[in-house]
């Protein structure tokens, strides 16, 4: 009757207890305590909007959307679908009109009906059916084509990930461009610029022949699972996978298909590029007892062990296979936790870890998530990269997340400012503990940055541009621009990283409410990187503090001097290490700080209200980004690499970062002009910037251009703008998306231990809805044009511009800002 395995039946009547009276209403107990057993509540309901609304309200909060809910209409309304007055949740359940159910013996009934559809789900949930997802719009990504090149930027999109473990969504089956990889954030091999993340074991692979033609996959955000459905007549096999939430580093799938098409295969292989050829690289695989084993193992300690078991079940004419796996940082595995929580995946069940899961990631979308009635398509990318930040950033202990996270191997899997300025502030709002995680790992590494600092003649510590394991630098010294080989100069000179660094721990210190980590154990970053720039700074014969030969954030421009971002990234550095008083250091060393920050230059014309983004930078070549090519585009191989370093172009947002992270460093009132004459020149040649410049042009309340960059940068990915989504999603960009959402369009701030809230909408959003953390609390903001509702769990400090702070506790409604006020 329905092709579906349904998570929950609601049953509407009208009146339930008269039904309850009736003599078939025992086959209808009988069958919901069956069907109750393996998890799958049955409800008879009147036929009435509220009580279906209240229900389907109650399962979604257990990830159960209105799509997986079986709702059978035995009353005696419209047979349609679509009939009122069930609400319009109920529009999108699985509904099946069965007739009345109280009608009389000589009257016809829907009782017949009603019990075959109880049955045929019993018998989906016996034969293990794979489950279904609720094919939502608002919370699902489809794919359905088979072109080669795209299905390695869906492998990318299709990423699950959680705890540090993440899988790409490679289809199941061996076939032309197919990479199955699962890989572990802060695993890597090799030495130097070539050290790179190390694919761990394929848990996904089975044996499917002929493959589908025909097929849809579906990622489903709401659930945090991958779905895929063969199309057509013959449509049978199906798979649905999840990198648990609930269980660190367990995996599980359900597969089905006919006998004759699909096999299990091995429930592990080796990753696809023999690991073995790489150098340092020892692999193996095996089984014992049960279950099956591979590794794969780095020289120097580091390594990735999984075991895996699989269960086969042939029901009628399908071949149903159930896998679980176990991944582990382990070089010697697999050790006995592991297989101890491989026996209790098995134990539980895929149903049951699949429940589990679904309301896990329920709880999180409860608590984080972003709401835009009027541009479901926006709702949707910023949902997106909430998703991909999660699975990236999924480490409470350390986490190394590289410019791609863990969804490909592009960029080495090394750690850059991407992580500390565009990633950490987004996750900071979304799980604090998993940005603390971030602020460990650069802690972890200051040995190295000291180290750092010392082979270069100075004190403190300097940070590398590129880091990976053991926090050296290891940029590559050269590479590839629009084919040619050139030297890559940023390992030497992109030395703005050092005071990102410090940002990032301020940041996170600030917005989570915990400044006290600044005076506590996150006191040496600050200081460390203060000591850095002390040392490195060179005073000319007029007392003026300058930063020679580095690569601001616009790497279009190499070697330059005084570097507006730079330095004022390292006065603040200076100056927020000074302003933490005597725990940071002795009352001379804090003096000295203040006064070289005060002597820095900044490059700022009071004339203009712009910066210089170095010295120099006016005198050159006039050029604009904006008249050569709609962004975004790689100007230096549009134009060559000279042509581009001798002019205005820049690569991405520079000079207004500073305006993004550090406003109060700024000119009062600069931001205006910095916009309009950077934001012409930039070619947003780097994934990083039309989200952070979208978010910049919301603040400068001019959201109908903020708009348009915050939908370029939901296309990056989404739609491989760059071309180079194949290799993994960019992670700043998600970062971006989220901030320009949440700093951006609904204003949020923290100054001096409140929430700051001045929204700013676009035209085509009559509204926005934004929850996240904040202050130790979660917050919901409900953002119109002029309205702000807040909710908090717990007092919180909030201002609006012009009223004075208010302590908000519960649900408040707040006036919307005074135009002009600070
Ligand atoms: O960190 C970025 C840099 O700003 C621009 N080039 C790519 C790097 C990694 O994403």
């Amino acid at each position: 009757m329905l092709d579906r395995t349904a998570e929950a039946v609601i049953v509407v009547t009208d009146d339930p207890d008269r039904l309850a009276a009736r003599p078939e209403a025992d086959g209808l107990r009988r069958r919901a305590a069956e069907l109750a057993a393996v998890r799958v509540e049955v409800r008879v309901l009147p036929a009435a909007d509220r009580p279906v609304a209240h229900a389907l309200k109650r399962l979604a909060r257990r990830g159960i959307g209105p799509g997986l809910v079986l709702l059978l209409r035995g009353d005696s309304g419209s047979a349609d679908a679509d009939a009122a007055p069930l609400g319009p949740a109920a529009r999108r359940t699985l509904t099946v009109a069965v007739g009345p159910l109280t009608a009389g013996p000589a009257e016809p009934s829907g009782w017949p009906g009603l019990l075959a559809a109880l049955d045929e789900q019993l018998i989906r949930r016996r034969d293990r059916r794979v489950p279904a997802v609720d094919e939502d719009p608002a919370w699902t990504l489809r794919e359905t084509g088979t072109d080669r090149h795209r299905r390695r930027v869906t492998e990318s999109l299709f990423t699950l990930g959680a705890g540090g473990f993440a899988t790409r969504g490679a289809v199941e089956e061996d076939g032309p461009g197919t990479v199955p990889m699962t890989l572990a954030d802060g695993v890597y091999t090799g030495e130097g610029p070539a050290e790179h993340l190390l694919p761990g074991p394929c848990w996904t692979a089975l044996e499917l022949h002929p493959p589908p033609t025909e097929e849809v996959r579906i990622l489903d955000l709401r659930t945090g699972v991958l779905y895929r459905r063969e199309c057509g007549p013959d449509a049978t096999v199906r798979t649905l996978r999840l990198v648990d939430l609930t269980r660190p580093g367990v995996a599980a799938a359900r597969a089905e298909g006919p006998p004759g098409r699909l096999a299990p295969g091995p429930a592990l292989c080796l990753p696809a590029a023999d690991p073995a050829a790489a150098e340092g690289v020892a692999a193996g695989s095996g089984v014992a007892d049960g279950y099956h084993w591979a590794r794969v193992a780095a020289r120097g300690g580091q390594g990735i062990t999984a075991v895996a078991a699989q269960q086969c079940h042939t029901g009628g004419t399908r071949h149903v296979v159930d896998r679980f796996a176990v991944y582990a940082r382990e070089a010697d595995g697999p050790s006995p936790a592991a297989v101890a929580a491989l026996r209790a995946a098995q134990a539980d069940g895929f149903e049951h870890l699949l429940a589990e899961h679904r309301a896990a990631w329920a709880r999180r979308w409860r608590r984080v998530d972003v709401r835009i009635p009027d541009d479901p398509e926006a709702q949707r990318g910023v949902r997106f990269a909430l998703f991909q930040l999660w699975c990236a950033a999924g480490r409470h202990d350390e986490a190394a997340v590289g410019a791609r996270g863990i969804s490909g191997t592009g960029y080495a899997g090394h750690v850059f400012w991407d992580a500390d300025v565009f990633v950490l502030p987004a996750v900071v709002s979304m799980d604090p503990g998993a940005a603390d995680a971030m602020v460990r790992y650069r802690l972890h590494r200051l040995d190295a940055a000291r180290a750092a600092a010392a082979q270069c003649g100075r004190r403190g510590a300097r940070f590398p541009w590129e880091s990976a394991s053991s926090g050296r630098d290891v940029t590559p010294r050269s590479g590839y621009i629009g084919g040619e080989l050139v030297p890559i100069r940023t390992g030497e000179l992109e030395e703005h990283i050092t005071a990102d660094v410090a940002w990032a721990a301020v940041h996170a210190a600030t917005w989570s409410g915990r400044p006290d980590l600044l005076t506590g154990a996150w006191r040496p970053l600050l200081v460390e990187t203060a000591r850095y720039w002390a040392s490195r700074v060179r005073t000319d014969g007029a007392g003026r503090a300058h930063i020679d030969k580095v690569i601001g954030p616009d790497e279009y421009h190499e070697d330059v001097d005084d570097s507006a971002y730079t330095n004022v990234m390292a006065r603040w550095n200076l100056r927020t290490a000074a302003a933490l008083g005597p725990a940071a250091a002795g009352d001379a060393e804090r003096a000295a700080w203040s006064d070289l920050a005060d002597r820095l230059v900044d490059g700022y014309d009071p004339a203009t209200g712009r910066y210089e983004q170095f010295a120099g930078y006016g005198a050159l070549e006039p050029l604009r980004a904006i008249d050569l090519a709609p962004p975004p585009l790689a100007a230096d191989v549009l134009l060559g690499r000279d042509r581009v370093a001798g002019s205005q172009v820049i690569k991405q947002a520079d000079v207004l970062m500073l305006h993004h992270l550090v406003p109060q460093e700024t000119a009062p009132g600069s931001l205006g002009p910095n916009l309009d004459f950077y934001g012409p020149r930039t070619s947003h040649g780097s994934s990083l910037s039309p989200a952070i410049s979208a978010a910049l042009l919301a603040r400068d309340r001019r959201p109908d251009a903020a708009l348009a960059l915050l939908r370029l940068a939901l296309r990056l990915d989404l739609e491989d703008a760059t071309g180079t989504s194949g290799a993994g999603l960019h992670v700043a960009t998600m970062g971006g998306l989220w901030q320009a959402v949440l700093l951006g369009f609904a204003g949020v701030r923290v100054e001096s231990g409140a929430m700051r809230v001045d929204p700013c909408l676009p035209d085509a959003w009559g509204a926005l809805e934004v929850r996240f953390r904040c202050l130790r609390r979660h917050v919901r903001l409900r953002l119109a044009r002029d309205a702000i509702e807040i909710r908090t769990d717990g007092p919180l400090r909030v201002r609006v511009p012009g009223h004075p702070p208010v302590l908000v506790r519960g649900t408040a409604r707040l006036p919307a800002a005074r135009e002009g006020a600070p």
